[in-house]
């Protein structure tokens, strides 16, 4: 049975949905910190679990016979600079609890996401390589680097099996996103339906790698199911769909809403954005296991509008 941590939240409700249909209801487990997102309720069995309570949650485990933990729970790089040593213990003792529970119950798989904020200024800006100078400088980017280090360590001392993700910016419309930076390309959305007026806390050209929520759960569904033997890196995988910048998307929904209008008000959050790669090279996930993205700016767009009219 699979246990997500953390699937109230902007992944977790996606990825919890997208798992009940393939596994079936009762075979996944939703918990949560918080109380139960009301897009899951019905949907199937759902658990408060703190995983920062190692014992609480191997007592869960146990319980309910877990043999899979998706591990979604995390404070994001905005939310994280106001409080960053709140950030790195939640970001580093959860993912420590799951490898650790994980090796003593001998758990099949464990998937993790990591974020291409691991990477800093001194990483290429263009096509970002998974391997490379990685000197991150957000506590997210710092946290999620060093949970990678983790990953690989027990999957090599151990034999853990656990799988990650570089996501980078994820748009979606179903749930509310997590305080991050990226957050901006979901936010233009619900201002141009309502106000049809955004005040972007980005620059205009601030270019970010981004995918839509669709090709994130599809992602991660076809790392998890692929063969063990194909999985050559269990820190974790550069993923790409598309990058575009405030200026881009706006133009884009201009499309469709003509009168729409952006301002410029950039805040803290663009030294986060400056930092980061405006593009991401995923050879190996291609190569490795066949990863292909669906949505480029204009079918997201387009999706995005027609799901939140
Ligand atoms: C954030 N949405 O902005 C996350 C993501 C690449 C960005 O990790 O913090």
């Amino acid at each position: 049975r699979i246990l997500i941590i953390g699937a109230g939240g902007q992944i977790g409700v996606e990825l919890t949905l997208a798992l009940r249909n393939i596994y079936g209801k009762e075979n996944v487990i939703a918990s949560d910190l918080k109380a139960e997102n009301p897009l899951l309720t019905g949907t199937g069995p759902f658990l408060h679990v703190d995983a920062m309570d190692k014992n609480g949650l191997q007592q869960t485990v146990q319980k309910e016979k877990i043999t899979q933990i998706y591990l979604l729970a995390a404070v994001l790089s905005a939310v994280g600079e106001k409080n960053p040593l709140m950030a790195w213990g939640v970001n580093m003792q959860t993912i420590l609890n799951v490898l650790e529970i994980a090796r003593e119950e001998q758990l099949t798989k464990i998937f993790w996401p990591s974020s291409i904020a691991i990477f800093g200024a001194t990483s290429p800006k263009q096509n970002c390589p998974q391997q490379t100078i990685v000197e991150p400088t957000t506590i997210y980017g710092i946290s999620k680097y060093a949970g990678e280090s983790w990953c690989e360590y027990y999957y090599e001392k151990y034999g853990v099996d656990v799988r990650s993700l570089r996501y980078p910016g994820l748009i979606s419309y179903k749930s509310a996103p997590g305080g991050g930076t990226t957050d901006y390309a979901i936010d233009i959305f619900h201002q141009a339906l309502k106000t049809k007026t955004y005040d972007c806390f980005l620059d205009e050209d601030t270019y970010l790698p981004m995918m839509y929520m669709d090709d994130g759960i599809r992602a991660t569904i076809e790392l998890m199911e692929a063969p063990a033997e194909k999985i050559k890196n269990h820190r974790s995988y550069n993923l790409a769909a598309m990058s575009f910048s405030p200026k881009e998307i706006a133009a884009e929904i201009q499309k469709h809403i003509p009168d729409f209008r952006i301002h410029y008000k950039p805040d803290f959050r663009q030294a986060i954005a400056e930092s980061w790669p405006q593009s991401i090279d995923d050879k190996e996930a291609r190569a490795e296991w066949g990863w292909k993205p669906e949505f480029d700016l204009a079918k997201m767009t387009e999706d995005m509008l027609k799901n939140l009219k």
